[in-house]
């Protein structure tokens, strides 16, 4: 019985099929079941011998096998197609976390990010970014800041002299006292960078340090105005509103002079470590300037005023990234850098 036969030789091929071990080995089965020449194909000969009714009953048969097989294969290709993907997948992945070959990326220090921080944001709030010598004379450093010579800063203990009368500057101030000299009244501007004082280095004290400071000239200045953008300026920095309180502090180049607290931001107020109990940390000094310093650089105090604040970069790092010895910052030490 032809139907029969079919029918065997499906079962047959189904189960080589089944067995195919390669891709190789399931396109043999093909050609020996599907192709022109195979075990269906030979059936379609015998049909012509058979009576009509038969025949059709046969063709029956044969188509369904045909198709039986033919989604068979396809099925057990299918299979092959997605172990071999698997395999590729497996044997040429990558790890894109890991460090490209060749040299590895730099980063900036700790401190020059802070610096750019605030630069942006003065920038942004209509201040130049004023550069200077670190080597100064005394005049810009000392006296056209309103420090007599009777001052301890001048001391050979506090400052790096240097052999025929100038130093090391121990602020950033005269650098704004060149901005005042040369932009003239009103200005905005501030003045980041490093300053050297001859300190016992421990963890919290250094000689080589960071410092910007800020000042504003211009009419009817008043403390408002300082506490204004003072207060722009800390929510920038931590990223939140933050309290702020002004006790009297005294600097020879502004009268008057405060010292701006925040509150402190780790325990808000009751009292912590950070904030030695008082719930205050000090911050920032500031300031009205010193009509005696907008004299000497050629600014009329009856005219113009301003505010003029300090910030130490280095010290606001250690608060950033909890820094605990300041000494890391000019070790150069990559252990240290790297992590930034
Ligand atoms: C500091 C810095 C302050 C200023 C710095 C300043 C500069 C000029 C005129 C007036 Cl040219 N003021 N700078 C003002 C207030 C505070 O602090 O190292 N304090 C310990």
């Amino acid at each position: 019985m032809l139907e029969e036969q079919i029918k065997q030789v499906q079962i047959a091929a189904q189960a080589r099929i089944e067995d195919a071990r390669s891709m190789e080995a399931l396109e043999a089965v093909r050609v020996d079941v599907l192709g022109r020449k195979g075990s269906l194909a030979q059936f379609s000969k015998a049909f012509g011998k058979l009576a009509p009714e038969e025949r059709a009953a046969a063709g029956k048969a044969l188509n369904a096998a045909k198709e039986a097989l033919e989604s068979a294969f396809e099925e057990r290709k299918r299979a092959f197609d997605t172990e071999a993907l698997n395999a590729r997948l497996k044997a040429e992945w990558i790890d894109l976390s890991l460090p490209a070959p060749g040299p590895r990326p730099g980063s900036l220090h700790p401190v020059t990010q802070v610096q750019m921080e605030l630069e942006d944001l003065f920038t942004s709030l209509g201040f130049a970014v004023l550069d200077g010598p670190e080597v100064e004379t005394e005049y810009h450093n000392f006296d056209a800041l309103n420090i007599p010579a009777t001052h301890p800063a001048r001391d050979m203990q506090d400052t790096f002299w240097l052999t025929g009368g100038n130093l090391l500057r121990t602020h950033t101030s005269p650098v704004q006292v060149r901005g005042m000299e040369r932009l003239g009244p009103p200005l905005r501007m501030i003045a980041p960078g490093r300053v050297f004082r001859n300190e016992e280095v421990d963890a919290s004290h250094e000689h080589t340090f960071y410092q910007l400071e800020g000042m504003m000239v211009d009419r009817n200045v008043s403390v408002a105005h300082m506490l204004y953008f003072m207060k722009t300026l800390l929510s920038a920095i931590f990223r939140r509103e933050v309290t702020v309180r002004l006790r009297p502090g005294y600097f020879p180049f502004v009268e008057p002079g405060f010292e701006l607290d925040i509150q402190c931001l780790i325990c808000g107020g009751p009292g912590c470590a950070v904030c030695k109990q008082s719930g205050w940390v000090e911050l920032m000094p500031c300031g009205l300037v010193h009509p005696n310093v907008l004299r000497m650089s050629g600014i009329d105090p009856d005219e113009w005023g301003g505010f003029a604040f300090g910030l130490g970069l280095t010290r606001l790092a250690m608060m950033r990234y909890g820094i605990d010895d300041i000494r890391l910052f000019e070790s150069g030490d990559l252990r240290f850098l790297r992590q930034f």
